[in-house]
């Protein structure tokens, strides 16, 4: 088993207030994690990791690791600028060299607006054609489902909505945040049955491009210099010391 097995990377997008950082916090078994506001203001403008050491009914475990972004696409706030989309979409790519298992397309029972259909298409444009194979949508405020209601009676309620989950291949899937304890761990491991199962159909890996093989090969270089550097200093350190050392207990 290669180390990229033992390794999640997960990225959380969606508009701000749609369930993003309490999905992260759940996921990594955390009420803290990410900071989760009611306000619906988005908080920070820069990315975050959090990690986890999941174990699956297997027994094996892996290093989860959740990217929190802000409201990457948010309509009518700053953030929507190409400036501030360049800067989040490369804290996401040093975040999860070298790529992504999964982009999970945060939305929220009564909130869906018709405009995160193009959550798609940013995804697109930032990531590549491909990246939507590596996209599932997943649902808030599962709770908050009316009465007798199932998950995909909701979505099939909305064309937009309909039409999102099926650009991501019909993976969507319902979560209450508000959970906690066991049914909410069974949730969360649902979830991450999903990915393995997506990561799976991607033939066992995740998603990287040419940007992230770019941060990759600079960071193999970078080690590769600090490497040799330390070789360099410990010889020269060895160098002084036989200097320091008396000829004559050379000769013996
Ligand atoms: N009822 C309910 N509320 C939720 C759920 N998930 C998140 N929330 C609430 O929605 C609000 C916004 O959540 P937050 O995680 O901050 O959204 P973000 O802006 O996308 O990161 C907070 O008050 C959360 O407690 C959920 O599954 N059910
Ligand atoms: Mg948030």
């Amino acid at each position: 088993m290669t180390s990229s097995q033992n390794e999640m990377r997960v990225v959380l997008i969606g508009r701000t207030g749609n369930g993003k950082s309490s999905t992260g916090n759940s996921l990594l078994h955390s009420r803290s994690a990410f900071h989760a506001t009611q306000s619906g203001q988005s908080i920070t403008k820069d990315c975050k990791p959090g990690r986890y050491q999941h174990t699956d009914t297997y027994g094996q475990q892996k290093t989860l690791t959740v990217v929190d972004t802000p409201g990457f696409f948010d309509t009518n706030t700053a953030i929507t600028n190409e400036a501030v989309e360049k800067k989040i979409a490369s804290q996401i790519f040093e975040m999860t060299t070298p790529g992504v298992h999964a982009f999970l397309i945060i939305t929220r029972v009564g909130r869906f607006t018709p405009e995160e259909k193009n959550t798609v298409d940013f995804i697109r444009h930032i990531f590549g054609p491909d990246a939507i194979k590596y996209c599932i949508v997943v649902i808030t405020g599962e709770d908050q489902l009316e009465e007798g209601q199932n998950l995909d009676e909701f979505i099939n309620t909305s064309p937009a909505l309909r039409d999102l989950v099926q650009a991501c291949g019909n993976r969507r899937f319902g979560i209450n945040n508000k959970l906690s304890g066991q049914p909410l761990e069974r949730k969360t491991n649902q979830l991450i049955e999903i990915i393995d199962r997506m990561i799976r159909n991607n033939n066992g890996s995740y998603y990287t491009n040419d940007e992230y093989q770019r941060i990759e090969r600079k960071r193999q270089e970078e080690k590769r210099k600090k490497e040799e550097n330390e070789r360099r200093q410990k010889k020269a350190e060895e160098d002084a010391v036989v200097a320091r050392v008396p000829k004559s207990f050379l000769l013996y």
